[in-house]
């Protein structure tokens, strides 16, 4: 899976932003990557408070990426490549400039009941910092929004609701889109009846997500949605993003027995640095990581499938946050992280501008941030006291811009011939696709490489997975069996030499190296600093 964020891929008529011809131009880069599904952020009519998470038209295209035509060409174009292309489904809310919320601003209005509304508040704060419940002018009422306010939350309890959500889905597939992305999917279904939550001395509000994701009714509506949709009938792709799902839910909702979704996409794995939450990260534990997709690994084994990734536009780069982005270790550092994720079970997701070891954005100032959820912590947190350069120090780390920077197509920028919506970094002369591209032993290949070993074998698909030497500090050592093929991954994620205990390893006497992330040396006693292997052990 490729992931494209528009707004900062490619802009071809110079306003700065991304825009769906931009996609059009670059997809030989994406399709010569060897990815198979390129999955689009939103896309359509928004007023761009959450970037276009936050919808009013679903079956309109936001003028500053293009037209509906331009849509159906970037359709064939994917298609003409041999890959798929999936679509950001926004369905727990909408914009509150949304014509169904608008409507429902009346409480006389048939479509009152589309969202959720009520005389009082209760003590819930939203995922963006404040008050989940914002009052309306109009009625004087108050409705639920677990993002911004202007994100306000559908009410799923309603069966029209439900059917016009399905119906925009058909409208989407029978246009020849090939499934969706579902933003926040297991928040759809809430525990009625919505009561307050247990609110921790010196918060403001209760945050207990418990009360609002993996709802008793789930499971019932995305069989409903996957009917109504035809979405196993018709072989499309899904992927349901779920906040707060444990391995129970992911098996629940990604079982073969069941017509739910295709996989999951969590995030244990990306919690493990900032467990004190995400202004506060700590310097990532190795053998927490390791062990935190080793444990997916096993529990999704035959029962579930995952998506594998380190980056996506919420997300700091990898390499900065995982790896070492300083210039003698990037490139070494991006291809061993690229190495572990890909040679796991389950389907890797390459975001754009990882495939050549971006950098996080470098802000060390608040007015360069553009992410409403960056500002509302910065406001939330300098106002409750932490001192700013601690919250500058938190969303240099953590905030989701790091990501959203423009991709540098060239050494001189190459994303557009105006002023970019957001920086391009400040490294974009030595950390560029034409430079990347071009260097055989660059980041790109490395992906190419790594991408065309998944699609060649089976044992990287399929292959059962066990992780050896867990508590190791520097070392990530894995196997991959299937029938008589078994893998040695073997890597060294830290930028000092790493002695490897052969004793405790399988034997790699007659081994075939398959790859490897740095020229390697002769034996495997000592690994360079990132340095990755992938052998083939023979049976
Ligand atoms: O990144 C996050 C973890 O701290 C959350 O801020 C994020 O909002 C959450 O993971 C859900 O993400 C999705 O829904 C949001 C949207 O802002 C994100 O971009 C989207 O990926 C609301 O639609």
């Amino acid at each position: 899976m490729y992931q494209v964020y528009p707004r900062s891929f490619a802009d071809s008529d110079g306003d700065g932003f991304g825009d769906l011809r931009g996609i059009i131009d670059h997809l030989d880069h994406i399709a010569s990557l060897g990815a198979d599904v390129l999955w689009l952020s939103p896309i359509f009519v928004s007023p761009q408070d959450d970037n276009g998470y936050d919808i009013a038209d679903y079956q309109a295209i936001d003028p500053m990426f293009g037209t509906l035509d331009d849509v159906d060409e970037l359709v064939d174009a994917v298609h003409v490549r041999g890959m798929k292309l999936i679509m950001d489904l926004v369905v727990n809310h909408t914009s509150d400039e949304h014509p169904w919320f608008q409507e429902s601003r009346d409480p006389a209005s048939p479509k009152r009941d589309w969202y959720i509304w009520r005389p009082e508040p209760l003590n819930w704060g939203s995922f963006f910092g404040g008050s989940a419940w914002e009052q309306d002018p109009a009625s004087g009422e108050y409705y639920l929004h677990l993002f911004s306010r202007k994100q306000p939350d559908l009410n799923w309890e309603n069966p029209e609701v439900r059917q016009a959500v399905y119906a925009m889905m058909r409208w989407w597939v029978d246009r020849g889109v090939d499934g969706f992305r579902m933003d926040v999917i297991n928040l759809i279904s809430k525990t009625w009846p919505l009561e307050d939550g247990v609110q921790h001395p010196g918060e403001p509000y209760s945050f207990e997500i418990e009360r609002v994701a993996n709802g008793p009714r789930l499971a019932e509506y995305l069989e409903e949605m996957n009917r109504e949709v035809g979405i196993t009938e018709r072989e499309l792709f899904t992927v349901g993003e779920m906040v707060a799902c444990g391995l129970d839910h992911a098996r629940e909702y990604t079982s073969r027995e069941h017509d739910r979704l295709g996989m999951v996409f969590t995030f244990e794995h990306v919690s493990l640095d900032h467990a004190g939450g995400k202004l506060s990260p700590v310097p990532l534990h190795l053998p927490d990581l390791k062990k935190n997709l080793a444990r997916w690994q096993e529990g999704l084994a035959g029962e579930g499938w995952n998506s594998l990734y380190f980056e996506n536009h919420d997300q700091p780069r990898s390499v900065s946050r995982f790896g070492d982005d300083s210039p003698e270790h990037r490139v070494a550092s991006a291809k061993a992280l690229a190495t572990v994720l890909h040679l796991h079970q389950g389907t890797p997701y390459v975001y754009q501008g990882q495939e050549i070891g971006m950098t996080n954005a470098g802000f060390t100032r608040i007015d360069q941030y553009r992410d409403i959820e960056a500002l509302g912590m910065h406001r939330q947190a300098t106002e409750a006291g932490v001192p700013e350069e601690q919250v500058l120090a938190g969303l240099g780390a953590m905030g989701r811009d790091n990501a959203r920077t423009p991709i540098p197509w060239t050494a001189e920028g190459g994303f557009t011939t105006g002023t970019p919506w957001l920086p391009l970094n400040a490294t974009t002369a030595s950390i560029n696709v034409a430079d990347d591209v071009a260097d055989p032993d660059g980041v790109f290949e490395h992906y190419r490489r790594l991408i065309a070993l998944r699609h060649d074998r089976e044992v990287v698909q399929l292959g059962t997975f066990e992780l050896l030497l867990p508590d190791h500090e520097a070392l990530w050592v894995f196997t991959r069996t299937l029938g008589d093929e078994r893998l040695l991954v073997i890597a060294n994620m830290s930028s000092h030499l790493a002695g490897v205990p052969m004793g405790e390893l399988p034997s790699i006497a007659d081994a075939e190296l398959l790859l490897s992330s740095v020229h390697p040396g002769t034996d495997l006693q000592t690994l360079q600093p990132w340095e990755a292997r992938v052998y083939e052990l023979r049976a």
